[in-house]
């Protein structure tokens, strides 16, 4: 054990090791804050611990998926791909951690079960699966929007004799696909990825889809090194196009409407944007796009004649044709997706028309009949954004349980603090803009350490966000997202509002206004010294 490990008090707990929490460690530890910081994986890398399974890659930019807080640091990593696979951003992960030791501050494979907020000592008590008990004024949590998987509610799974994976919990030692007859349940992200990865490598393989897909191209290649040096010229530039962008992306924010442009003009944009792959077809093209449902229309044409191309048998490319807009759900990447249905060695198995009755010993049985596999791969999603909260047990103010503060949909402000949950701040949490992660992250955990920099230097114990704020915010929140395609989320099973999961309390869980927005609105809130937050000092006792 370190000397970290055996200190029960601390100034601040971190929950996570992914980007989110590595970074408020490393911010926190280098204000001079003594931090423990715990993940439930036994590695540092968050998601990219977990997701390991064939074709794991992000959709983001190699320039943007990392720390952008030293320039030299930033300067001296090399990303292989423009989107760089799962290996590598684990490497990179790995690499901030060692690079600003902070291995030693973390306790790995451990679980915080409970945090409950003292109000005789104005800390937090944290609890451990391990029985550990720790405490500290400040509590920050990095727990990842994707990282409470959901084993699908079938009858039989237990009974299935060969091979089960999960996508977003995959063996850490080489799985061996090769030569076996393949089930992959799920066409979200992960489902199409691995489906693209493993085709041709496998006997044989079954996709069982319950909701057609829009599957862009990734467009992924390597670095060229000319990119690099210009890249490594310039970061700055770079780094202002990510705070400028909606979605932190290094792209200049696009102006023009579909619906003002004559067709064979969008045509040859769209098919640009497909070569280009990624989000290349909704940031690059038409800014009614998100907005307009005409205008979404059109991209949605264009792209049902791009299935249409690449799937031969039409029967086959109209399953394949998801009937909800384009970004009314998250919308995945993979290269080939499409043209693997044209081998023999590839089937569908549609669920809307015949859904899954049972796991069988043999495989899965639907009201069709019985399809026999050596291995079934669940890429089946997750309880997103805040199932990773709502399975700890999170106590605030007078007792309130986080699950019963959310009963009905997440509140926050600025999707940082909570209401009567003070000293309990949020990286990449609920209510925070969806977005490329890292610099959000990273925008956030330094307002997060700017915060708790200020409440130690002027004796403040306590700080949470006013009611009045919390209500705006959330008001602010789904106003944006109803008029955007995310309402139409509910009909195509979205996890951005819970629809994926039978029974959650349906909410926009995420904020669509825009990561620039919102990093405005926060740096404004730090300007003006926090107009929207109650700040108390410790003989107060008005809180
Ligand atoms: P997603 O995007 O939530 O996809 C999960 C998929 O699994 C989706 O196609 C679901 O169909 C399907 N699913 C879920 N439960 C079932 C059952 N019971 N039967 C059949 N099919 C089912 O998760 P991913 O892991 O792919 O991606 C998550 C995020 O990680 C991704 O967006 C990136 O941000 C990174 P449905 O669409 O609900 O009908």
């Amino acid at each position: 054990m370190t000397a970290a490990e055996q200190s029960a008090t601390v100034d601040a707990i971190v929950i996570g090791a992914g980007f989110a929490g590595i970074y408020a460690t490393l911010r926190l530890t280098a204000m001079g804050l003594t931090v423990r910081s715990f993940d439930a994986a036994d590695d540092i890398g968050g998601v990219w611990t977990w997701n390991r399974y064939p074709g794991a890659r992000t959709d983001s930019l190699h320039e943007t998926y990392c720390f952008t807080f030293d320039r030299d640091f930033y300067n001296e990593w090399a990303y292989t791909d423009i989107h760089p696979d799962q290996s590598e951003v684990l490497r990179y992960l790995h690499h901030v951690a060692e690079r600003f030791d902070l291995r030693k501050l973390y306790t790995l494979s451990t679980r915080v079960e409970s945090a409950t907020f003292n109000e005789a000592t104005d800390r937090w008590d944290v609890r451990t699966d391990s029985g550990e008990q720790v405490s500290a004024p400040y509590l920050v949590t990095g727990l990842g929007l994707v990282s409470a998987p959901i084993i699908p509610d079938v009858p039989g799974l237990e009974s299935f004799g060969g091979e089960l994976y999960m996508t977003a919990n995959w063996p850490h030692d080489e799985v061996s696909l090769a030569g076996k007859r393949v089930a992959v349940i799920g066409t979200g992200s992960s489902g199409v990825q691995v489906i693209s990865t493993i085709v041709g490598s496998v006997a044989d393989l079954t996709v069982f889809q319950r909701t057609a897909n829009w599957v862009a191209r990734t467009g992924n290649r390597p670095v060229s090194d000319e990119e690099r040096q210009g890249i490594r010229q310039h970061p700055e530039q770079v780094w202002d196009r990510v705070r400028q962008h909606p979605a932190g992306w290094p792209w200049e924010p696009v102006k023009r409407m579909a619906l003002d442009t004559p067709a064979e003009e969008r045509e040859r944009l769209f098919e640009e944007a497909w070569e280009e792959g990624g989000f290349a077809l909704l940031y690059k093209t038409y800014a009614d796009l998100s907005t307009d449902k005409a205008a979404n229309d059109i991209l949605c044409d264009f792209f049902a004649r791009k299935i249409a191309s690449l799937v031969d048998d039409p029967v086959l490319a109209k399953k394949l044709t998801p009937n909800h807009p384009y970004g009314a759900k998250r919308p995945p990447a993979a290269e080939g997706y499409y043209e693997a249905f044209n081998r023999s060695d590839v089937h569908l198995v549609n669920l809307t028309e015949t859904p899954i009755v049972s796991f069988t010993d043999k495989g899965i049985r639907t009201s069709a009949g019985e399809h026999e596999f050596d291995v079934i791969i669940l890429a089946t999603g997750f309880d997103a954004i805040t199932g990773a909260f709502t399975r700890i047990d999170i106590r605030g103010l007078a007792g309130e349980r986080l699950n019963d503060h959310w009963a009905e949909a997440p509140r926050t402000y600025l999707g940082l603090m909570i209401t009567g949950f003070p000293n309990l701040f949020m990286v990449a949490g609920p209510q925070s803009p969806f977005a490329n992660l890292p610099p959000g992250a990273q925008g956030q955990a330094d307002w997060i350490a700017n915060a708790i920099a200020h409440m130690r230097s002027d004796g403040i114990v306590r700080m949470q966000p006013s009611m009045d704020a919390e209500i705006e915010w959330t008001a602010h929140l789904d106003e944006i997202a109803e008029g955007l395609m995310t309402r139409y989320g509910e009909a195509a099973g979205s996890w951005f509002t819970g629809a994926n999961v039978p029974g959650k309390p349906r909410a926009y869980n995420v904020y669509f206004g825009g990561h620039n927005v919102h990093a405005d609105r926060c740096d404004a809130e730090q300007a003006a010294d926090y107009p929207n937050f109650k700040m108390s000092q410790p003989v107060s006792a008005d809180v």
